[in-house]
């Protein structure tokens, strides 16, 4: 019988080492709650009916799938039992839900279900989200006691594809971990994920058909280097960015800037940065590779002015990110 280091374990080791509270720990366990019980949802979900349009829209005018909402519920029930979450920002709530403004100590941001075109399906979504901390010594009020963050001040950030059993967890200056859900529905067996050297793994990944909507020197680069590597997409970020962590290579979805009705034009780009860029730049950047956004920016560095703010995002393999830096620079 072999038996593997459960992923609290991991945590528990993570936080002794760098002298740490378990504070942590308590938050952890109710993301890992909520996202079993996403899963039990998610693959129960057809035969309940939960997989069907529940007939609203959510803040950004897209259909609320019944998973949806009830993925959000779940996951903010898990958060507020802790007590010791500050305020989230989740896809389906316009507004930032306060939860324990004076006693908490992390920001929580999320995405319950994630790849939305692939709910009805059953195919795998994704449960994103990042985490910041507040600065505790109650005498600075500075900008980290504030929900709006850049990526690079978040803690930690990560997915479970849904209905995988699989979990990515970034921590800070710490690595980037993958676990498995066992027999007993428990997270084990942390593998540190790098992004592999091996330019023949590597593959890129984005909706070919909105290739005529991007920028001239974003065509040029696709057309320049598309015949190079494999190409897969599965339509959920999560899921396409969880084999990018293995296999390297280029996730992006480039600004639309060139549609034949200019009303569908997305300048900003489609993605969430504070529940979606932001979780899988931090992950990249844990696995050794690089996230940017259509200026050029690192995704990072971006201090968002919007909690919903949408972004341009090209995220992967170092080398294939400083190409695109020259072309979009170009
Ligand atoms: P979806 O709209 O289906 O919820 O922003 C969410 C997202 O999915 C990502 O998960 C996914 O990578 C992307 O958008 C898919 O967009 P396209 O359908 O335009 O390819």
């Amino acid at each position: 019988m072999k038996l593997e280091q459960t992923l609290l374990n991991f945590l528990m080791r993570h936080q002794e080492k760098h002298n740490r509270t378990f504070h942590f720990l308590v938050l952890m366990d109710a993301i890992v709650a909520a996202a079993k019980r996403i899963e039990l949802y998610y693959r129960t979900g057809a035969l309940q009916g939960n997989l069907g349009l529940a007939g609203s829209t959510n803040v950004q005018g897209e259909e609320v799938m019944q998973m949806d909402d009830i993925a959000h519920e779940i996951v903010l029930h898990y958060l507020k039992s802790t007590e010791r979450v500050i305020q989230v920002v989740s896809e389906e709530v316009e507004e930032i839900i306060d939860v324990n403004k004076d006693g908490g100590r992390y920001f929580i941001y999320f995405d319950p279900l994630d790849g939305s075109s692939n709910v009805a399906h059953g195919l795998p979504v994704g449960f994103m989200f990042g985490i910041a901390k507040k600065n505790l010594d109650a005498s600075i009020q500075g900008p980290e006691n504030y929900h709006l963050r850049a990526g690079n001040e978040y803690i930690a950030a990560g997915m479970f594809v849904i209905p995988t059993g699989m979990f990515t967890l970034a921590l800070r200056d710490a690595g980037c971990w993958r676990f498995h859900m066992d027999e007993t529905s428990t997270f084990v067996k942390p593998v540190r994920m790098e992004l592999p050297a091996n330019e023949k793994k590597w593959e890129l990944s984005f909706n070919a058909g909105n290739t005529d909507t991007f920028s001239g020197n974003i065509k040029k680069w696709i057309g320049e280097n598309q015949s190079k590597y494999a190409f897969r997409y599965l339509g959920a970020l999560a899921g396409d960015f969880h084999r990018l962590l293995a296999n390297g290579g280029m996730f992006m979805y480039p600004a639309i800037v060139n549609h034949p009705d200019p009303k569908k034009n997305r300048p900003q780009g489609k993605l969430r940065l504070m529940y979606e860029a932001n979780v899988v730049a931090f992950m990249c950047r844990e696995a050794g590779g690089d996230a940017l956004d259509e200026s050029g920016t690192p995704i990072l560095d971006i201090k968002p002015k919007t909690h919903h703010q949408r972004t341009a995002l090209y995220v992967g393999s170092k080398k294939l990110i400083d190409s695109v830096q020259k072309a979009l620079k170009a």
